[in-house]
């Protein structure tokens, strides 16, 4: 018998990940819109923004998984969230929401975008050469497992210096505007 990995469908929590990556406001800053809010933060502390728990498979042609934990928070309106990246290759990935409620914010090099609500039991395809973001927007953590090629790779570049093309704020509630700096 080989061994198994075991999932807790209701945290999400994965038993035998191998790489824990935990993203705090400092690693975020320039990803953020208002950056006095940023600033005035980071002065009295540096938050906890997300964690990923991560499973690699290396071989050739193998996919591999993470669980996310996103906080609830925001940076002055703009709710918390991941980096985004692109793959470096055209590869999809499959997200299956455990836990909370959030955003997930597609969108590729043509221009073209799409948004999806996240939420227990969500089962989300991300579409090759999409980039994707995924926003928490709820008053408890945000959690759910990507599953994804191995070798997709994880360009992170375009994103820090535009953003994406919306902002996810509260304005009575999750709201998404323009992003001006895009
Ligand atoms: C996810 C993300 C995870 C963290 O596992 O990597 O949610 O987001 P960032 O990588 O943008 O910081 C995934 O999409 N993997 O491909
Ligand atoms: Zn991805």
């Amino acid at each position: 018998m080989e061994n198994i990995n075991i999932i807790d469908f209701e945290s999400g929590f994965i038993k035998n990940f191998n790489v824990l990556q935990e993203r705090h406001l400092s690693d975020l800053k320039d990803y953020f819109y208002y950056q006095e809010d940023v600033e005035k933060i980071l002065i009295k502390e540096d938050p906890l923004i997300y964690k990923v728990y991560e499973t690699k498979y290396e071989l050739p042609g193998s996919l591999s998984y993470a669980v996310t934990e996103i906080e609830p928070g925001k940076v002055g309106p703009e709710y918390y969230f991941t980096k985004g990246h692109f793959h470096s290759k055209s590869a999809a990935e499959i997200y299956i929401i455990f836990q909370g409620e959030g955003i997930l914010l597609l969108q590729n090099r043509s221009g073209d975008k799409k948004t999806y609500n996240m939420f227990r039991g969500a089962i989300i395809n991300v579409e090759p050469d999409f980039a994707h973001r995924s926003i928490n927007t709820g008053k408890e953590k945000l959690i759910f497992l990507a599953i994804y090629q191995s070798d997709a790779g994880h360009d992170y570049e375009s994103i820090k210096e535009k953003g994406f093309s919306f902002l996810v704020i509260d304005r009575n509630g999750p709201t998404l505007i323009k992003n001006p700096k895009y």
